[in-house]
């Protein structure tokens, strides 16, 4: 009952693994209730028949799963036949995408283990090689927006990692690392660095902090303080491999060494680049590198500017890269259209307009004039850290830069209420998780997103093409436009999130058909994806196809080689093992909703 769903408590830090930090319990309290006010989307209460994976007959999987429950212990191997429940954010299933823009039976898992060990994943795996079931491991499944805790192969038995390994194994307070779980938050590892007292410490935090640091590092995540890059701060892994063995990669190869998490390479080819966005191995723990405080708490300044017209973004661009290349601008600044600014407030988008198509940008503008931000096109958010006279410096610059735009305004934050989103860039800027990037999610009922994220140079030209190109798409398809460019060193992640509502059959569609006509128009122009959702890997993975698909020819080689039973992830990344090739798995704009193939070939007879 969507009500029972409501009423439950929301888990907290430290008592649940996933739970929220209780500094974020009364706002996520809020935002829970806000969620549940706009969910039209019935609960469906029968006990369902769980999905069996293709190529295992019935009785043979249930037989499979007496086998698991043995080796693990029946109470960690949950068979996935009861009502689906989408929850959310902080109390997310881990059987299915709770934000499922396909029919929400597609990808869902056939039953849940939670290996307690890097000795357990390894029994899973022999057991997954013995009975040819294909297992999907997720850190903690919140990777929304990119399928949740969603398995790609429908019926496959889904790895829930974090459930029982969730300690952080260190946290060095003089090489600021740490070594970590896949079931340590960005939330959780925040909280023990402070209980700890280590305030020297800073973890960079992507827009929300509920997510796995393994996982979101090994999908190449993003975060807003100058160590921004999440894959290139991490620093050693350690990695069971589809046919069981255990291995580490980097300094961790040797044993007693004591430089693992301080030297990310070790000795002979860099191994950790095919163990994120793939399905070659199971992360079992993870060093990570900590920002160190850039010199007292109040030695970061967040500033944020509006400017007036749309098509200021190719000069804002222009301004932009030099800057943040040279490292005037620090850290990832965004820079976001209004109508995010508008949609993050929370309402509802009939509050505003009821019409259909993209609201109107007059509307928009018409809200944005009556905050505190103002009428504007875009808003820019960047930090400047270390002492006063050391910003002093870069922010002048900045400032100068930026007034070159005409009609350019800086938002004194001395104006803005306490529970203004740019405090919330604020915090995550300084290191401190937050929780309101959640708050569009309301923009529609029953609320739901899903990212195209092409990546291109800090240009001006490539800004405005790929920002035309999705407002064409986004137009015809009827959705409003919600871009967020993400500035990295020396490339932009635009980020655009389709929001639609989940119980809305037409609404999924044209999401999954925006969606698909802007990678190919991406592609056409040359651009391509950083991360995409399940449903979208294969179609992602077809446009990186460079001298007659060489890469992905590499990766089946791989595959094959690493995961001979093509057990593990089967189809993540576009990667489909032998068995499942040619059998019309890819899910690409003919297959529409459907996710499987028909069938799969026998690993031992070929
Ligand atoms: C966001 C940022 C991302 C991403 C998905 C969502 C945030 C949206 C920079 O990367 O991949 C506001």
């Amino acid at each position: 009952m969507a009500h029972e769903e409501a009423k439950a408590r929301i888990p907290v830090l430290p008592e649940t693994h996933s739970g929220i930090p209780t500094y974020l319990l009364a706002k996520a309290e809020r935002a829970k209730e806000a969620i549940f006010q706009t969910r039209t989307k019935p609960t469906n209460d029968r006990q369902r028949l769980p999905v069996i994976p293709q190529g295992i007959e019935r009785d043979k999987f249930f037989e499979a799963l007496d086998d698991l429950r043995k080796r693990l212990g029946a109470e960690y191997v949950e068979v996935n036949d009861k009502p689906l429940r989408d929850g959310w954010y902080m109390e997310h299933p881990n059987t299915h995408d709770c934000m499922a823009v396909l029919d929400e039976e597609e990808l869902v898992a056939s039953a849940v283990v939670y290996p307690g060990s890097p000795a357990e994943v390894q029994d899973i795996v022999e057991w997954a090689n013995k009975h040819l079931i294909p297992i999907f491991p997720i850190s903690m499944g919140r990777n929304l927006g990119y399928g949740g805790a969603a398995p790609r192969v429908r019926g496959s038995v889904v790895l829930d990692l974090g459930r029982r390994m969730n300690k952080i194994l260190d946290i060095n307070p003089d090489d600021f690392t740490c070594l970590v779980e896949p079931g340590v938050s960005f939330y959780a590892l925040y909280e023990e660095i402070k209980r700890r007292g280590y305030d020297h410490l800073w973890v960079d935090t992507p827009d929300l902090g509920g997510g796995s640091v393994i996982g979101n590092t090994l999908d190449r995540g993003v975060g807003y303080t100058p160590y921004g890059d999440h894959w290139a701060c991490h620093s050693g892994l350690e990695v069971v491999l589809p046919t069981g063995e255990l291995l580490r990669t980097g300094m961790g190869a040797m044993p007693g060494n004591n430089t693992w998490q301080t030297f990310p390479y070790g000795f002979g080819p860099y191994s950790d680049g095919i163990f994120s966005q793939s399905n070659y191995g199971i992360v079992t723990k993870m060093g990570m590198t900590l920002m160190p405080n850039p010199g007292g708490y109040e030695s970061f300044v967040h500033k944020m500017y509006t400017f007036p017209n749309e098509e200021d973004l190719e000069a804002l661009i222009e301004i932009i890269r030099p800057l943040r290349i040279s490292n005037i601008l620090e850290n990832v600044a965004q820079l976001r259209h209004v109508t995010q600014t508008v949609a993050v407030s929370g309402r509802p988008r009939t509050d505003f307009y009821t019409g259909d198509g993209p609201i109107p940008q007059d509307v928009i503008r018409r809200e944005a004039a009556k905050t505190p931000t103002g009428d504007c096109a875009w808003v820019y958010y960047g930090m400047s850290y270390g002492p006063p006279n050391i910003r002093q410096h870069k922010l002048a610059l900045v400032d100068a830069e930026f007034r070159r735009i005409p009609g350019c305004r800086r938002v004194d934050p001395a104006v803005l209420p306490e529970d203004e989103y740019f405090w919330s860039r604020d915090r995550v800027a300084a290191g401190v998780p937050d929780l309101h990037e959640l708050r569009w999610c309301n923009w529609m009922p029953n609320g739901s997103h899903i990212a195209f994220s092409p990546v291109s140079p800090i240009r001006g030209a490539d800004a405005m093409r790929l920002w035309e190109l999705a407002k064409r798409r986004h137009d015809e398809f009827g959705i409003d436009l919600f871009p967020a460019f993400c500035v990295g060193l020396r490339e932009m992640h635009l980020i655009i999130e389709i929001i639609f509502d989940r119980d809305d059959p037409k609404r999924r569609k044209a999401a999954m058909d925006c969606m698909r006509a802007m990678v190919d128009d991406a592609a056409a122009l040359g651009y391509g994806e950083y991360r995409t959702h399940l449903v979208l890997m294969d179609q992602v993975a077809s446009t990186y196809n460079w001298n007659d698909g060489a890469l992905m020819k590499f990766n089946e080689k791989l595959k094959d080689a690493l995961d001979p039973n093509g057990i593990l992830a089967p189809g993540r990344c576009g990667i489909w093992p032998k068995s499942y090739r040619n059998r019309g798995w890819e899910m690409l704009k003919e297959s529409g909703e459907r996710s499987e193939g028909t069938g799969i070939g026998d690993v031992r007879v070929e």
